[in-house]
């Protein structure tokens, strides 16, 4: 079965990178400089046509969104427990609903602080101030509930516990104070050791380089 990875070194295709190195599979991939908008490239519109990465080809069909292709790889490889292993289907309900929280409704307040200007054509920064507003209130949320607990899922590392990197840095990258909230700031420590995760980032900053992308 031939897997494609499409992403963007640095973007939200980060996670679904982690989560290849962590089931194993075997997988080719393609840069899309989202910084040269090659996401809206008519060949990319015709594999992706809502121009965004990631998305994932396996045998020519494509699902594109984070949560979809989490949950097909975890379907396709359940040993590698990218999700608890679960035998209750409101349960498993409430793992999609966790990575669909990720993609559907965090994501786009951490854009909203790091891209404010995607969402308005007059002045930017009450769009950013109330997204700051915002993924505070997912911090201290994310916080509550690693306080005495190592992962998202308490003793289980998971998928979730990568995507909350991902947007957790994202934002921090644009000024969030990650640091004012220490359980969700030694939870972004604790995900960086794992060795997948390492993969995914030699992997990601090799294609990066490769592409003349520069990752600061
Ligand atoms: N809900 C989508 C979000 C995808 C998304 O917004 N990707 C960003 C990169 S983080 C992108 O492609 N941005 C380019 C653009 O919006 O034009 C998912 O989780 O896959």
């Amino acid at each position: 079965m031939a897997i494609k990875l499409y992403h963007s070194p640095r973007a939200c295709s980060r996670v679904t990178m982690n989560a290849l190195e962590e089931v194993g599979l075997e997988y080719d991939e393609q840069v899309v400089n989202i910084f040269k908008q090659e996401q809206k490239s008519p060949e990319y519109l015709a594999i992706h046509p809502g121009g965004k990465v990631p998305a994932l080809a396996v045998d020519g069909d494509v699902i594109t969104e984070n949560a979809s292709i989490l949950l097909y790889l975890h379907r396709r490889v359940p040993q590698a427990k990218l999700l608890p292993d679960v035998d209750s289907d409101i349960v498993r309900a409430q793992q999609a609903s966790d990575l669909v929280w990720c993609s559907g409704t965090v994501h786009p307040m951490v854009r909203q602080v790091r891209m404010p200007i995607r969402f308005t054509d007059g002045d930017p920064s009450g769009v950013q101030e109330k997204g700051h507003e915002y993924v505070h209130g997912v911090a201290a949320q994310v916080s509550d509930r690693v306080a005495n607990e190592r992962w998202w899922y308490g003793d289980d590392w998971s998928i979730v516990d990568v995507y909350l990197f991902w947007l957790f840095t994202t934002a921090a990258s644009a000024g969030f104070p990650v640091g004012d909230y220490p359980n969700l700031a030694a939870l972004i420590e604790r995900v960086q050791d794992r060795p997948s995760f390492e993969r995914a980032i030699a992997r990601e900053t090799a294609a990066a380089n490769k592409a003349g992308i520069k990752l600061s």
